[in-house]
């Protein structure tokens, strides 16, 4: 299945890097570990990215030239280049300005993706939904390039696969996230002191945030679904990282019999980012695209306009909705649509 990407990778030399707006560690993670492999293949090489990140992935980004959009500095970079990578989405306009300007700039798109839902644009696809992180298939990539991985892509797609994997914690883990994990050990990545930089170097506010809105948590579906809300002037109080807050649901997983766990964040008034996880047992990614985001079936998310209660409402719904249909893989698209209009 790689075979097209290592041709095009032999045959060009100029390339550019995007993923999805609001990239996390599995997105930077495979962009950082591509670019890092290209490089030194002795390719031209740029990450741009049309929205930042958190700056807890800095720690990956020596030397790396890594940069959000700015029209004025990177429509050239983006002309010039041979071919574009869009890695870790299936839906372009998750790319961003970024993706529009590359495909208005019409050159080859190559996509690799592990979403659920198949990626429907792009010249060269690889979309294996199988894949526990867009950063187990780069490590695949490289393999079929024939490439050595040293430390530094190492730790890259470790970062990748630990995000994705919720630290080998979610359904998607598989005896493949683990080899490829060892693989990377033997590279020289520290498990430890990835964990710390990633997971243990969180703020006072985000802390006293989290204990407030913690105990304000809530139930509902019969105690399947927990959530809590943070209203603008409670964040406004605090001020943490917004990057940092959506690792809160986290908490609520903890609860026994919780199938979902939502966080609402008003991060500005009128303006909500609903942070969801699930058990496995109810695909939460489904609920964030109805809801106009993304993300897979345990860990998702999405930002919408409207007030606090309604859009409160409106997703508890959702969930108790997809929690009811007793076999929602078998429902299409378009009836899980009907199923939730009713809402
Ligand atoms: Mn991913």
């Amino acid at each position: 299945m790689w075979d097209k990407i290592v041709k095009l990778i032999g045959d060009k030399d100029t390339f550019v890097i995007t993923s999805h707006i609001k990239a996390d560690g599995d997105a930077i993670g495979s962009e950082i570990g591509l670019y890092r492999f290209l490089k030194k293949l002795g390719k031209n090489v740029s990450i741009i990215n049309s929205s930042p990140s958190s700056g807890i992935f800095n720690f990956l980004m020596d030397g790396v030239d890594f940069k959000v959009f700015d029209p004025e500095r990177d429509m050239d970079t983006i002309k010039a280049a041979d071919a574009a990578f869009i890695l870790d989405l299936n839906d372009l306009e998750r790319a961003g300005d970024v993706g529009r300007h590359i495909v208005e700039a019409g050159i080859p798109i190559i996509v690799i993706d592990h979403h659920q839902t198949g990626v429907t644009f792009g010249d060269i696809k690889v979309a294996d939904k199988n894949a526990c992180s867009t950063g187990q298939l780069i490590y695949d990539l490289i393999k079929a390039c024939g490439g050595k991985i040293d430390r530094e892509i190492a730790e890259a797609l470790y970062v990748a696969i630990v995000t994705d994997t919720g630290m080998f914690n979610f359904p998607v883990t598989d005896p493949k996230a683990h080899i490829v994990a060892a693989d990377l050990l033997s590279k020289g990545v520290k498990p430890f002191m990835v964990h710390r930089k990633l997971n243990l170097m969180h703020s006072w506010e985000y802390l006293w945030l989290t204990g407030i809105s913690l105990f304000e948590c809530r139930s509902a579906h019969g105690g399947r679904i927990a959530y809590t809300s943070i209203t603008h002037d409670i964040f406004k109080r605090y001020k943490p990282l917004v990057e940092e807050l959506i690792l809160m649901p986290q908490y609520l997983m903890a609860i026994k019999d919780v199938e979902v766990g939502i966080l609402f964040l008003e991060e500005s008034p009128g303006r909500v980012h609903v942070e969801l996880r699930a058990t496995g047992a109810m695909d939460v990614g489904e609920i964030a695209k109805l809801l106009g985001g993304g993300g897979h079936t345990s860990a998702a998310g999405a930002v919408i306009e409207g007030r606090l209660d309604e859009i409160e409402s409106i997703v508890i719904n959702y969930a108790i909705a997809c929690a009811g249909a007793v076999d929602f893989e078998s429902i299409t698209p378009r009836d899980r649509k009907k199923m939730f209009e009713k809402y």
